[in-house]
């Protein structure tokens, strides 16, 4: 919830956890924040002072445990102290690439009396700003270039900063691609928006990567999901032009060499561009009518068809709707399947966290009540948070989720048919009946069994004053769009075939 709350707002999501098993249970929520790169801040209980050091009821060291996972940890040894270490772990949270920061406070700073004078109003930041020479050199090499391209990503976008980018890229008719998961923070609607380059690429996306000249990436990290495994730039120089900016010198040349790399923050540099001209108005063209034939699709195999709903979602929702998903097959529905326009928003973690969701689509509801936070969930990550149904009603927060209810970790099944066809291994699930579940919770609830039945359930769902969970019956033949789960295996067998006949 609280690393949601950071990537939604812009603002550190705190949370408070107890020691040892807290910790270890809030790990995900630190991982997903860091991958994310969204500012959060844990605080963490610790034994104390007088005790630590000899593994003590629940102690962990968590400089040593989340040294590696989260932006900075620490731990407060003077009560004295807690005002400056507070303001270092505010400040780390946001500046650079924002990121976790967990605060372990041992029991006796918890008691122990104080005259430091606490902080007093937050801190104000400004964003690093690129020079007028280096921006020069930046239109200079989009002018030379012949298929240039875009590539952002990153929460901490300004509504300004994306305004800003916008005009340069629709002023200049370059095509923009977004980050594994970030494809929110650039408006779909836009003649200049062209994809997401995340997981299950689609080869358009992949070819605009691997064909640009030149690539301006701005305020993204270069995972494995962007660049397709490291793939489709080459470590570590690419083969395409980068100028890579971003505000921390921690990422610029961290996989890739830049032509140009540039320290900046993403409004900054964004409100300095100054269009190009270029003779480059097909490439454009083509990446956004490639984008554009992704929404063909064909029937689904499957009860309720996913390419219906989310095609009826993308009618009905307001422009302000806030989409939230975990992990599994299910997740391409939001992530490849909806347009998101200058308002909306997608709470989805780049590091691929089962159960991210739920609470996250709760935090949407925490932040802004008045709008529409809807979460997909698949039925195994359903249940990995599901009990944070109580910490909704509880907090008055309550989203409409959609359970794509098809009995198995579509994800694993997947694989298990791609590499091992016909040896199904422990991914069969045996789910509760969700209903009753979402029910005793006091939401609101139906289960769907037909595709002309969702639209009228949906309104229902929108309608309730008690949130409500929609348990949708999704066949698990249709564990991709373009490919059913007896295709795949089908396939598989194939070329299993034909490796041991050779
Ligand atoms: C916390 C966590 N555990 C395990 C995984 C590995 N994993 C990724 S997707 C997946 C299955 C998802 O199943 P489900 O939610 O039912 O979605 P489906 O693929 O069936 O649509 C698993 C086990 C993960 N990403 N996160
Ligand atoms: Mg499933």
């Amino acid at each position: 919830m609280a690393a949601a709350w950071g990537k939604l707002t812009g603002q550190p999501g705190l949370c408070f956890v107890t020691r040892g098993p807290g910790a270890t249970n809030a790990a995900i929520g630190i991982h997903s924040a860091m991958q994310d790169s969204a500012p959060m801040i844990v605080f963490v209980g610790q034994v104390g002072t007088d005790m630590r050091g000899r593994e003590a009821f629940q102690e962990l060291d968590y400089r040593a445990v989340f040294g590696t996972m989260a932006k900075w940890a620490v731990e407060i040894d003077q009560a004295d102290r807690i005002p400056e270490i507070l303001s270092r772990a505010w400040t780390t949270a946001l500046t650079g690439r924002p990121g976790p920061v967990v605060v372990a406070l041992p029991e006796d700073m918890l008691t122990s009396l104080t005259a430091a004078a606490p902080l007093t109003g937050p801190v104000r930041l400004a964003e690093p700003a690129p020079d007028t020479a280096t921006m020069a050199e930046v239109r200079a090499m989009l002018s030379a270039a012949r298929r240039p391209l875009i590539l952002i990503g990153g929460c901490n976008w300004t509504g300004g900063g994306r305004a800003a980018l916008q005009g340069f890229a629709e002023g200049s008719d370059i095509p923009v691609v977004a980050a594994f998961r970030y494809q929110d923070q650039f408006d779909n609607f836009s003649p200049a928006y062209a994809g997401e380059a995340g997981v299950g690429m689609p080869a358009n996306v992949k070819r605009l990567l691997r064909e640009a000249d030149v690539i301006l990436a701005i305020n993204a990290r270069f995972g494995e999901m962007t660049t397709d495994g490291y793939t489709l730039l080459a470590v570590p120089v690419p083969g395409q032009k980068l100028i890579h900016v971003h505000a921390s010198d921690r990422e610029i040349g961290k996989v890739y060499r830049p032509v140009l790399g540039i320290q900046a923050g993403p409004n900054a540099f964004a409100a300095a561009l100054v269009p190009v001209t270029g003779d480059w108005a097909g490439w454009r063209a083509r990446a956004r009518a490639d984008w554009e034939a992704g929404f063909e699709l064909g029937p689904q195999p499957s009860p309720v068809d996913m390419g219906l709903v989310t095609a009826h979602l993308r009618e009905v929702l307001p422009e302000d709707a806030i989409l939230a998903n975990g992990a599994g097959n299910f997740t391409v529905w939001p992530n490849k399947f909806y347009k998101f326009g200058a308002r909306a928003r997608l709470l989805a973690p780049q590091s691929g966290a089962m159960g991210y969701g739920v609470p996250a689509a709760i935090a949407a509801k925490v932040a802004y009540p008045d709008r529409t936070a809807v979460c997909f969930a698949g039925d195994g990550d359903f249940q990995m948070t599901c009990q944070e149904l109580g910490t909704a009603m509880q907090a008055g927060a309550q989203p409409v989720i959609l359970i794509l209810n098809n009995g198995t970790y579509g994800t694993i099944r997947a694989h298990q048919e791609r590499n091992f066809p016909a040896r199904v291994s422990g991914t069969d699930l045996q789910n509760p009946d969700f209903v009753l579940l979402a029910q005793s919770y006091g939401f609101h609830a139906e289960r769907v069994e037909r595709t002309e039945d969702f639209p009228a359930a949906f309104a229902r769902a929108r309608a309730s004053r008690t949130g409500a969970v929609l348990d949708l019956a999704i066949s698990a033949e249709a564990l991709t769009p373009r490919q059913t789960l007896s295709q795949m295996r089908d396939a598989a067998l194939a070329k299993k075939d034909r490796t041991e006949n050779q």
